[in-house]
């Protein structure tokens, strides 16, 4: 009776399990990216369409807006639609949004370049990305762009602590980027991102990320497991 008893209560639990938790597989390696900069509401909507993950601030209904903590993407997809345990964080807020980038597409689509978050001297930010694999190794690429015809400076730093800094002149930007390889995921599954102007302004518009990704099955294929695993139980009685 007691045996019966466990044997349901196993039964009962894998199907929490699988529920809550569902069935992670690693992706082999792929590319994320992240758009910054302006949506759809009250603006112009420069997100980028097709599989880009953009994040625009939780803020533009009521005029322009900031790039502001909370503001966050869940489940990022790849450059090819998979949709993965990847989430983007933005732990400390952007000083705004800017939409004025220099119209080109060197590196990535227009509504990419043209758009981004700024930083300034007395107001930084900082991005943690969650869900990836711990202790695998990332290589994350930077671009920012922003017209300019004179000073002030429109350079951004990006630093992992303890794992390297680069930055970036967005200036009249159109086909740079900078790049940190090799970026280890701590135990956690978590890079974070401090980002600061490297003298007066500094404009964060697209965050590339290569790597394997924990990917997030499709509701079909995680209702079939689960009802693998319950049926594989039930027949062990
Ligand atoms: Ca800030
Ligand atoms: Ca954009």
């Amino acid at each position: 009776m007691i045996c019966a008893r466990e044997k349901v209560f196993g039964v009962i639990s894998t199907i929490i399990v699988c529920t809550f938790f569902g069935v992670e597989t690693t992706a082999s390696a792929d590319v994320i990216l992240f758009d910054f900069g302006r949506g759809d509401t009250g603006i112009s909507d420069l997100r980028t369409t097709g599989n880009w993950n953009n994040v625009h601030s939780l803020q533009e209904s009521t005029g322009g807006g900031t790039g502001g903590t909370g503001v966050r993407i869940t489940d990022a997809i790849t450059d090819a639609g998979v949709v993965t345990t990847v989430d983007l964080n933005v732990t400390d807020d952007f000083s705004a949004v800017n939409a004025g980038g220099v119209l080109a597409s060197d590196v990535y689509a227009t509504s990419a370049q043209r758009d981004s978050f700024f930083v300034t001297s007395s107001d930084g930010a900082q991005i943690r990305l969650e869900g990836l694999e711990a202790g695998e190794a990332y290589d994350l690429t930077f671009f920012g762009s922003r017209a300019a015809s004179s000073p002030p400076g429109r350079a951004f730093q990006v630093d992992i602590a303890g794992q390297g800094d680069v930055s970036l002149d967005a200036a009249n930007n159109v086909d740079q980027t900078a790049s940190i390889d090799g970026v280890l995921a701590d135990s956690n599954g978590f890079i974070v991102l401090d980002i600061t102007a490297v003298t007066d302004f500094g404009y964060f518009g697209v965050l590339e990320i290569d790597g394997d990704f924990g990917v997030v099955p499709e509701p079909g294929s995680l209702g079939l497991t689960c009802a693998a695993l319950v049926c594989l139980m039930i027949r062990r009685f």
